[in-house]
């Protein structure tokens, strides 16, 4: 029998069987694990066989189907190693604030990073619309980031979970695709889940101090069907998104705004950081590529020098 993964507890998983029935399953000891050395062998979204032997023993996870695609990021609790979001999606709903708490660019980018390397298309929604005045720097702030992101072919929403706007189109969006929804604690993911499908009636948080302190609560990423088809894999408690797998001279290739000018450089193998005529470093100077964005490309390159460490 065949099974998907809706969440995992690390232990436990809890599975949606062909037969109808969704169980809470282990691992059976003999199955071999796929040999990407992740602190999570099974991922929400992972397909399974589980095991229908009827000797009365206990059911279990027998197998795991190749994935067709996964979201990866450093594990946050073990330095150097990897850690699976979600397994095989059709898209990545990337959750946004400007208010508070502030999403950085940075995050976004790195998001946006891996999910280009594994072809899984962002939608990049804006949420707490309700708190930000058009007008107002962050506003304006907010325009000119949805408009760089739209240059670069991104889909953009503009929502707010407090006053049920743009809803309808996130709902558009989901419907029919496995999403994997990920964002800041208190961006707003569960406030918008509910508004897709009240029944869920998720709880949803105030934002205390206790964020910035950087508790740590154990949550895990979790799937729910919605009423208008489709599945959203929430994926609670995410501060941070280390990307993992690059190599530095093959990130410039997955920066849509980066491309027109890579094959400009003098040098083949310019990685756009001190080079001479370097054509990206020029379009930055210009304004053609925007200095937040190359910051966060040298950023993300650092990552990827530290992590070579471990
Ligand atoms: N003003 C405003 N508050 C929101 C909005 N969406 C969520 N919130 C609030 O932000 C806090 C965190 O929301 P929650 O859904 O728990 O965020 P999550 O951690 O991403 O699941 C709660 O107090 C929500 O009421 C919004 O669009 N506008
Ligand atoms: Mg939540
Ligand atoms: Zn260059």
């Amino acid at each position: 029998m065949k099974g998907l993964v809706q969440k995992s507890t690390g232990s436990w998983y809890k599975v949606f069987c062909d037969d109808g029935f969704t169980r809470d399953l282990r691992v059976a000891g003999k199955v071999r694990l796929h040999k990407l050395d992740t602190t999570n062998p099974i991922a929400v979204g992972d397909e399974v066989t589980v095991s229908t032997r009827e000797n009365g023993g206990e059911k279990m996870i027998e197998d795991i189907s190749q994935r067709r695609n996964y979201i990866i990021r450093q594990s946050p609790k073990k330095r150097g190693a990897r850690h699976i979001l979600a397994a095989n999606l059709d898209q990545l709903i990337l959750l946004i604030t400007l208010a508070h708490p502030r999403t950085s660019t940075g995050f976004i980018d790195r998001c946006l990073l891996t999910s280009a390397a594994y072809h899984i298309p962002v939608v990049l929604v804006f949420n707490k619309q309700d708190l930000l005045d058009s007008n107002s720097k962050t506003g304006k702030q907010q325009q000119e980031l949805m408009d760089y992101y739209r240059r670069m072919d991104f889909e953009i929403l503009e929502t707010s979970a407090m006053e049920s706007t743009g809803i309808q189109a996130l709902g558009d969006v989901a419907k029919d695709k496995r999403s994997l929804l990920i964002g800041h604690s208190g961006v707003g993911k569960s406030s918008l889940l509910n508004a897709l499908d009240p029944s869920l009636d998720l709880r949803t948080k105030e934002i205390s101090k206790k964020y910035s302190k950087g508790v740590h609560t154990t949550t895990f990423a979790e799937m729910f069907p919605l009423p208008v088809g489709g599945e959203i894999i929430d994926a609670p408690g995410i501060k941070e998104f280390g990307v993992v797998d690059f190599d530095k001279g093959e990130v410039s290739a997955y920066m849509a705004d980066f491309l027109p000018y890579v094959d400009h450089c003098k040098f083949a193998n310019c990685l756009h950081v001190n080079e001479p005529n370097c054509a990206v470093y020029e379009a930055v100077l210009s304004g053609d590529i925007a200095e937040w964005r190359y910051i966060n490309y040298l950023r993300i390159l650092e990552d990827i020098e530290e992590a070579k460490a471990w």
